[in-house]
């Protein structure tokens, strides 16, 4: 019988062959709570990255903050000392995992905006397929308001353009053009969402959905009146990830610092920027 939080041959096989799975009880309620105290910070203290995603008429809003784990003691704890970052290379199935970055996702009672399905590895400055988002909620969630998930699309090997997620966030860094690029239009999941398997589940604070970051993704939001979300999330890079600057453009754009710390494109994925912090 799966113990709850262990990493199972079928969480393994899932991740792989559907590109997400979901690892019940994963992280216990201590590190929980510290998160809920890092995003309580992080709200009132926005990184100048933190940006207010949606504010609708009734004054509802979807805050994104990211890259926030070195200023916010709580986060920095988390990515450094809790379980994550073995239960991503277990599930990766790799012999060792670098940390990316950390991103929040904090909605107010009853938003209904959702995130635009999209990728996320088109969006960074490194290229890999041994590469895993881990979405966690500290509130539970019912499966209407949770992140929603296209199976095995990580494995379609197609190059699609992109949402401007830039454009949301403001920043000059991180604006993504397809202009001048032969990927093809993103395709319409929501206007068709009979012709593909969608997954997604109920969850409760310490569960969390670890997808690969070619797997088509979006959703959440379409919260009960009663209800708020906040996701934190973390990025882990396995074995045969390398740095990648995209002529595109990047979100969020690493070139500067990769190129301070002496990176260059086709370079394998290390340094203090991205702590190797698990070893098989
Ligand atoms: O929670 C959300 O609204 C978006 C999450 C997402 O896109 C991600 O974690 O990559």
């Amino acid at each position: 019988m799966e113990k709850q939080g262990e990493i199972s041959a079928r969480n393994i096989a899932e991740f792989s062959e559907q590109g997400v799975t979901l690892v019940r009880g994963a992280i216990s309620c201590d590190w929980i709570e510290l998160l809920r105290k890092g995003i309580a910070t992080n709200i009132e203290t926005p990184t100048e990255r933190g940006r207010v995603w949606d504010r609708d008429d009734a004054g509802r809003v979807t805050f994104y903050d990211s890259q926030a784990w070195r200023s916010i003691p709580e986060y920095r704890d988390f990515v450094l000392n809790s379980p994550m970052a073995e239960i991503a290379g277990r599930v990766m199935n790799v012999s060792k995992v670098n940390f990316f970055f950390d991103a929040v996702f904090v909605r107010s009672p009853g938003a209904q905006f959702r995130t635009p399905f999209h990728q996320d590895e088109p969006f960074w400055s490194v290229e890999g397929f041994e590469t895993s988002s881990c979405w966690m909620p500290l509130v539970s969630v019912e499966r209407k308001s949770a992140l929603e998930f296209v199976a095995g699309s990580h494995r379609w090997d197609v190059k699609y353009e992109q949402q401007n997620f830039g454009a949301l966030t403001g920043d000059d860094r991180d604006q993504v053009s397809y202009a001048n690029s032969e990927a093809e239009p993103f395709p319409d999941i929501e206007g068709h969402r009979d012709d593909y398997d969608i997954i997604s589940w109920d969850m409760e604070p310490g569960d969390v959905a670890i997808f690969n970051a070619r797997m088509i993704h979006g959703g959440s939001g379409n919260l009960a009146a009663d209800r708020d979300l906040r996701v934190f999330n973390t990025q882990w890079l396995g074995d045969d990830v390398r740095v990648r600057f995209r002529e595109e453009g990047m979100d969020p754009d690493h070139t500067d610092v990769m190129t301070a710390a002496g990176l260059s494109d086709g370079d394998v994925i290390g340094t203090d920027l991205y702590p190797e912090l698990w070893r098989r």
